[in-house]
C-alpha cells in the first residue's frame, strides 16, 4: 500500500490527552494497513534524552533531537505520531521547516490547564504545586499556543471518539 510519509505532531499541557489520541490515530491507520510509529516521552526521554531535564535548554534540545528523529522516520517512509508538550513555538516551527511543512501536521491539544491539573492522572501537578518539581509546564513553565495549528482538539469539551474524528479528516487528506 503506497502511501506518503509526514509527522502528526500534538503539544498541550501534560495531561491534556495527546498520547491518547496518538494512541487512538495509531490503532486508526494500523486498519487501514498503515504503518506508523509513536514518539513519547516514554521511549525519547527514557533513552537517547535521558541526559535532559526540563529547562527551557533541554526542552529545546529535546525538540531538536526529537525533529531529527522524525525526519529519519519521514526519510524511511513511515507515518509518525509525536506527543509533546513541545511548549516553545519557535522549536516546533524549526521542526516543521526541518521536515517541510507539507510532511507536518500540526496538532493543538487545547485543554485548559485547570482541567489537566483537575484530571492531574499522574499526580505531577500536585508536585508541580508543592514545589517537587519545578519548571512544570503551566504552572511554573510557559507554554506557547499554535498560532496556526491544522487541527484545534478540546478534548475537555468532546469524547475520545468525537476527537478522532475531526483528527482524522485532516490525516486522511494527507494519505
Ligand atoms: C512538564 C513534565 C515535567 C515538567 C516531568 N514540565 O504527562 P506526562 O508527564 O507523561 O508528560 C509530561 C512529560 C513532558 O515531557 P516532554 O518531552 O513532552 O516535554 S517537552 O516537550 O517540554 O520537552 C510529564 C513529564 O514529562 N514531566 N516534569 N517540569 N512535563
Amino acid at each position: 500500500l503506497k502511501h506518503k510519509s509526514f509527522v502528526v505532531w500534538f503539544s498541550g499541557f501534560s495531561g491534556s490527552g495527546k498520547s491518547t489520541l496518538a494512541n487512538n490515530l495509531e490503532v486508526k491507520l494500523h486498519e487501514k494497513s498503515i504503518h506508523t510509529y509513536l514518539l513519547d516521552g516514554d521511549n525519547i526521554r527514557k533513552g537517547i534524552n535521558t541526559d535532559l531535564d526540563f529547562s527551557e535548554e533541554s526542552r529545546k534540545e529535546n525538540l531538536r533531537r526529537i525533529g531529527e528523529i522524525v525526519k529519519l522516520f519521514i526519510d524511511a517512509g513511515t507515518v509518525v505520531m509525536a506527543a509533546f508538550v513541545s511548549p516553545y513555538r519557535e522549536d516546533r516551527d524549526k521542526i516543521k521547516e526541518l521536515v517541510g511543512e507539507e510532511n507536518f501536521v500540526e496538532v493543538f491539544v487545547n485543554c485548559p490547564i485547570e482541567v489537566c491539573e483537575q484530571r492531574d492522572v499522574k499526580g505531577l501537578y500536585k508536585k508541580a504545586r508543592n514545589g517537587e518539581i519545578k519548571n512544570f509546564t503551566g504552572i511554573s513553565a510557559p507554554f506557547e499556543e499554535p498560532l496556526n495549528p491544522d487541527v484545534v482538539v478540546k478534548t475537555h469539551e468532546m469524547t475520545t471518539d468525537e476527537s478522532l474524528e475531526l483528527l482524522w479528516k485532516t490525516v486522511k487528506s494527507k494519505l
